[in-house]
């Protein structure tokens, strides 16, 4: 017996992945729905070789129902994940609406898988932020190694972060900059993406920091460890999908690069590509459809006692969101429920 599963924002960018990731890694479904909001009924989503209409989530039941995959604003989770919830279905939210919540686990399977076990307190899991879960499944394996003390991390985001709105922005204006007769009005960004970068992602907040930095912080010590520090600068860039972070970490314990080299290609999750020559690093667009967290450019840090750098990249719409929830309802799967 397998599981009846529900996707909360089935058109969208990440609900669309979902679908995909369910069916490429053979999930154990024995019914599936595609829920949308009224305005995308008669919308009609691929689930392998099945083509799902998706159905109104507004009068939806979910008595029954096992798990369900949030990917919708926190606006509507806040209405819609606490129905879910109470009707006997486990909600895996892709929003940030429950992530700082001590009753909610937020939850990087390769990391602390173990955290799944606290769902029953709400019913509820979260799915942390693209650019913390591609960054946390790189720093556990050296935390474990080398204690980690504190973290310098620069993002260079994809727009498809932004959601297809992001998308679309970066298409039409690139076409309005070799096109001076189109007549684009900037709808998502503050300032031109289309050949530039943007130093702000999310809203600003008190303290000079963006939102975007902040959840880089606070949910890296929720899930790898409340003691490292942690400070972000986040930058949207003009590529449509894979987030790239340049990060350079302070160990307690000497870490030799060889050996941060060694811990990274043993690490579930994640890709070593570091070879020191012409292209022997791995890009955004090289990442696109893939599911593992690549790392390269492993080196010393000379300034300092304890340090190393590296390049991550990811696909931020897999492993940054729609991966990582399929992975945390394999994992209640295989920890909890024990179906399938
Ligand atoms: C971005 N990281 O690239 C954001 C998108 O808290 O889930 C995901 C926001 C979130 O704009």
């Amino acid at each position: 017996m397998g599981y009846r599963i529900a996707v909360v924002g089935a058109t969208g960018n990440v609900g669309r992945e979902m679908l995909n990731i369910l069916a490429e890694r053979e999930f154990p479904v024995d019914e599936i729905a595609a829920l949308a909001s009224r305005r995308s009924l008669g919308t009609e989503v691929s689930f392998g070789d099945r083509t799902l209409k998706t159905q109104d989530l507004d009068t939806f039941d979910f008595t029954g129902w096992d798990i369900a995959l949030f990917a919708i604003g926190s606006d509507a989770t806040r209405i819609y994940a606490p129905k879910a919830a109470k009707a006997g279905c486990v909600v895996i939210d892709n929003s940030s609406l429950y992530r700082y919540d001590p009753d909610v686990p937020l939850v990087v399977p390769e990391v602390n898988a173990q955290a799944v076990d606290g769902y029953a307190r709400k019913n509820i899991i979260a799915n942390p932020n693209c650019s913390t879960a591609q960054m946390v499944v790189a720093l556990k394996p050296l935390h474990d190694r080398a204690r980690i003390k504190r973290v310098v991390v620069s993002t260079y985001q994809s727009v498809s972060g932004s959601g297809k709105d992001g998308i679309d922005e970066l298409w039409d204006q690139t076409k309005a900059v070799y096109n001076p007769t189109d007549d684009y009005q900037a709808k998502v960004y503050p300032k031109q993406i289309a050949f530039n970068v943007i130093p702000h992602i999310d809203v600003f907040m008190e303290d000079g920091q963006t939102k975007e930095e902040w959840k880089m912080v606070a949910e890296t010590k929720k899930i790898v460890d409340p003691v490292i520090k942690v400070t972000a600068t986040c930058v949207r860039v003009p590529v449509f999908v894979g987030h790239a972070e340049a990060i350079n970490i302070e160990f307690e314990d000497h870490l030799d690069e060889a050996e941060a080299r060694d811990i990274l290609r043993e690490a579930p999750g994640i890709m070593v590509i570091d070879k020191r020559e012409d292209g022997g690093y791995v890009t955004p667009i090289e990442c696109v459809g893939d599911f593992a967290t690549f790392i390269s450019r492993i080196r010393q840090d000379p300034t300092i006692d304890n340090g190393i750098n590296l390049w991550c990249v990811s696909d931020n719409l897999r492993k940054g969101a729609a991966l990582n929830a399929v992975q945390i309802a394999e994992t209640l799967g295989q920890r909890v429920l024990k179906k399938g």
